[in-house]
């Protein structure tokens, strides 16, 4: 199970035309400024879990295709690729307490952090991955995106 966080990259994403290089950096650099909210550079796993907290909008724990959609403030057609890529089971729902697996697959130093270049990594890797499947005959979780260290 993924999680949530780059809800906050789906913010950038006005169609299903994918950004690619330096606009697309700049969006997952929004967010990721957006996710730290101490300004240190670096996102914690208590950052992590606060912006996951926030698209809870309901507060059972779990998150949504519509409270997803909420948050980010996106189209369907827009934020269900991204959605399904986290939802790896399927089920519809993202739940919270998954935020320690998400920081772990993006620490790739794995001092329990994640900083700006750990970020870009893997955001972009799972947008390009994302977005690049989309339309092109898959349906729902027929490819999802998983990206491993
Ligand atoms: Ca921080
Ligand atoms: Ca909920
Ligand atoms: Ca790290």
């Amino acid at each position: 199970m993924l999680s949530l966080v780059l809800f906050a990259v789906c913010v950038g994403l006005s169609s299903q035309q994918l950004p690619h290089g330096h606009e697309l950096t700049q969006i997952v650099d929004q967010g990721f400024n957006f996710i730290d909210t101490d300004k240190n550079g670096i996102l914690s796993l208590q950052e992590l879990s606060t912006i996951a907290g926030a698209e809870d909008f309901d507060g059972d724990g779990q998150v949504t295709f519509d409270e997803y959609m909420k948050f980010t403030n996106q189209t369907a057609e827009v934020a269900r690729p991204m959605f399904n890529a986290y939802d790896v089971d399927g089920d519809g729902l993202l739940p919270l307490n998954h935020m320690a697996d998400y920081l772990h697959l993006m620490d790739k130093n794995g001092d329990g952090q994640v900083d700006l270049n750990e970020y870009e990594h893997y955001q972009v890797k799972l947008i390009q991955c994302v977005y690049s499947d989309h339309g092109h005959g898959s349906h729902g979780h027929a490819t999802p995106c998983i990206l491993q260290h």
